[in-house]
């Protein structure tokens, strides 16, 4: 398909106004949002296969996330719409020492659209944070994003210290992102795990429907 090619490359080479004005016109076009987050994210894929072969350096992941995220401005009121009732209360965050939010704010925007409410607390987000935070806002759901290699260490350290907490039992803690899976998930204690943001939502549903206790 012509329109999501050009979305493709558009992101790839990092032309964030250009992006902006091909998605606009894909979504007037009648194309669906689900098709142009997928182009946008294979187009990612392709920017950090390159950035590890040292084809292309920082400044050129950087042009390609903004980008996408000109792309997703477009996106996010068709995907986050007027929801109806409330399913339940997701905290969410990027661990200390990771400052990628793209993914992170996708699944923010699938929870909202499915009727969660959202607590965003950005990225870089140490432990004694995100147990503050899960203290104050009580929610059922923690979701943490991971996307390096070098901040597992803290993923793991966090969930071993929010499970040890006051927090440990109420609180179902789900993580996702390109530097974790599902054997990591499981090995470290989370609750839930996905690569997907759509898929980390009917995950979330069946963790607060299996009886979840608000704190
Ligand atoms: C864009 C990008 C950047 C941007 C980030 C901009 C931003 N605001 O986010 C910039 C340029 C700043 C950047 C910086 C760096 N980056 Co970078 N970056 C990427 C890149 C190309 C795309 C990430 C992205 O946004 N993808 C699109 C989104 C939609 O996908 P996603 O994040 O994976 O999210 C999806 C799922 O994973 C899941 N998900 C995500 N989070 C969560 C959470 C939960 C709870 C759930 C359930 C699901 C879920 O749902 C999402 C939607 O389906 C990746 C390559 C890659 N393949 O991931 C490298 C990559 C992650 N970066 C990498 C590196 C090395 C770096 C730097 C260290 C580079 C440097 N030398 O400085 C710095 C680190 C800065 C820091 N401290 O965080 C490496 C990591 C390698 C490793 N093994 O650790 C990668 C893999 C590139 C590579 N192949 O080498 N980066």
């Amino acid at each position: 398909m012509e329109e999501l090619n050009q979305i493709y490359n558009s992101v790839l080479i990092g032309k964030a106004p250009e992006t902006k004005d091909l998605v606009q016109k894909a979504v007037s076009g009648g194309l669906s949002v689900g098709s142009i987050i997928s182009t946008m994210n294979s187009a990612m894929e392709e920017v950090g296969q390159r950035f590890s072969r040292n084809e292309i350096f920082l400044p050129e992941m950087m042009v390609a996330a903004r980008a996408m995220k000109f792309g997703m401005e477009i996106l996010e009121p068709r995907i986050v719409g007027e929801a109806k009732d409330t399913k339940g209360k997701v905290l969410i965050g990027t661990i200390k020492g990771d400052l990628h939010d793209i993914g992170k704010n996708l699944v923010a925007m699938m929870f909202r659209s499915a009727g969660f409410e959202v607590i965003d607390i950005g990225v870089d987000v140490t432990k004694e944070r995100f147990l503050e935070s899960i203290q104050a806002e009580t929610p059922q759901l923690c979701a943490i994003s991971a996307l390096l290699t070098t901040v597992l260490a803290n993923l793991a350290e966090t969930i071993a210290f929010l499970k040890a907490s006051e927090v440990g039992e109420k609180c179902k803690i789900i993580i996702g992102g390109a530097a974790v899976d599902a054997g990591f998930a499981e090995r470290v204690g989370a609750d839930g795990y996905s690569d997907d943001a759509g898929a980390a939502v009917q995950m979330a549903k069946s963790l607060v429907q299996s009886g979840i206790s608000q704190i």
